[in-house]
């Protein structure tokens, strides 16, 4: 198996967070892809790789043209107002229901770009949106040219992201990204399997209305939890997607065991909508030392969790592993890791 990393990633840093009301230091941090490819390489899985330059095709074949450009010039444009600090914006449409035109001013354009204000943005932040889709697309390459397994090692992570909003530290809809490439070679539908702990709300919004991709997530039940507007398990899909959105929501404190109940439902609704190739958002934010997070999946959980793909192997369903989110810096990359292990070696 390959892993897709671009050091570019590095560039997208120094930036806080709004915590609580708060500007703190942010949880998503470079040092996660990094403990990813070195647990990988420990791991001794693969080679890992630099992907080469697809060009903005395979984005633009989900995120719309504008947003892809206001990601493109944010930074000059913040930088035009004589600002050298992160940019975030602080004014959204919130479900006002009217028409939406973009703005020009920098500010307003951050807002009418955005679902929340988890996205700052600082100089080299597209650099690094940029190669992390690049991974995406390198890993759904190796799919395509029939691997059974490949791992991108995604950052910024991309599912909160729609296809034009940013949102949840996410810009590009890496996961989105690869599986509406993957639908050219395996479809004539491939799945999209969340485990992240958040609601995968970028990704089901993306294909909301659409039966060529099912999306299922197991995630915090959003009542209590990020991204708290969406992801309830009445939420099916619309028009001809109606059936091909699967939510499955947990409460605090879930364990390996309904942990690991829902992951079959999910696996076995992925087989019985005949997807012919599946993209993991492999978020290990669910462990049980997560900063932000209120599972309590434990280390061993995720060889578990590979375990349990197996199925889809055995199925003949080929997986690219898309990183999103898992913030115990200490634990990320074995974590991560750990599913393609169990997976890999049983
Ligand atoms: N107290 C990903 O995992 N802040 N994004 C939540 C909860 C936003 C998570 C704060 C969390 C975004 C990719
Ligand atoms: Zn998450």
């Amino acid at each position: 198996m390959h892993a897709w990393y671009s050091s570019h990633h590095l560039a997208h840093h120094g930036h806080g967070e709004l915590i609580g009301g708060e500007l703190l230091a942010g949880f998503e941090l470079p040092v996660r892809a990094e403990r990813v490819r070195d647990a990988f390489v420990a791991a001794d899985l693969g080679e890992v790789l630099t992907p080469a330059d697809a060009g903005l095709q395979p984005i633009l074949a989900v995120h719309d043209a504008r947003y892809v450009a206001f990601l493109q010039s944010a930074w000059a444009e913040w930088r035009a107002l004589g600002r050298t600090h992160p940019a975030l914006g602080m004014v959204w449409h919130a479900g006002l229901g009217l028409p939406r035109e973009e703005p020009r001013h920098i500010e307003g354009k951050l807002g009418f770009y955005s679902i929340d204000a988890g996205c700052a943005i600082v100089e080299g932040t597209w650099e690094a949106a940029y190669w992390s889709a690049q991974c995406a697309v390198a890993g759904a390459q190796s799919l395509q040219r029939g691997e059974a397994t490949a791992l991108a090692v995604c950052r910024p992570p991309g599912h909160h992201a729609a296809a034009a909003l940013m949102g949840g530290y996410c810009y590009l809809n890496n996961a989105a990204i690869a599986a509406q490439m993957l639908l050219a070679t395996h479809g004539p539908r491939v799945g999209v399997l969340d485990i992240d702990y958040h609601h995968g709300n970028g990704t089901q919004a993306i294909f909301w209305q659409r039966d060529d991709v099912f999306f299922t997530s197991l995630h915090a039940d959003p009542h209590d939890d990020y991204p708290y507007l969406s992801g309830h398990a009445s939420e099916e899909g619309e028009g001809a997607g109606h059936g091909h959105t699967l939510n499955l929501p947990l409460p605090a404190g879930t364990t390996a065991p309904a942990y690991l109940a829902a992951l079959e439902v999910a696996i076995d609704a992925t087989l019985q909508r005949g997807c012919r190739a599946v993209v993991v958002s492999l978020g290990v934010d669910t462990f049980e030392r997560d900063p932000i997070s209120k599972f309590k999946l434990a280390m061993p959980d995720y060889l578990e969790i590979g375990r349990r793909l197996r199925r889809l192997r055995a199925a003949g369903v080929p997986l690219l592993f898309v990183f999103e989110g898992g913030y115990a810096t200490d634990e990320v990359g074995s974590n991560a890791v750990n599913v393609l292990v169990g997976l890999e070696r049983g």
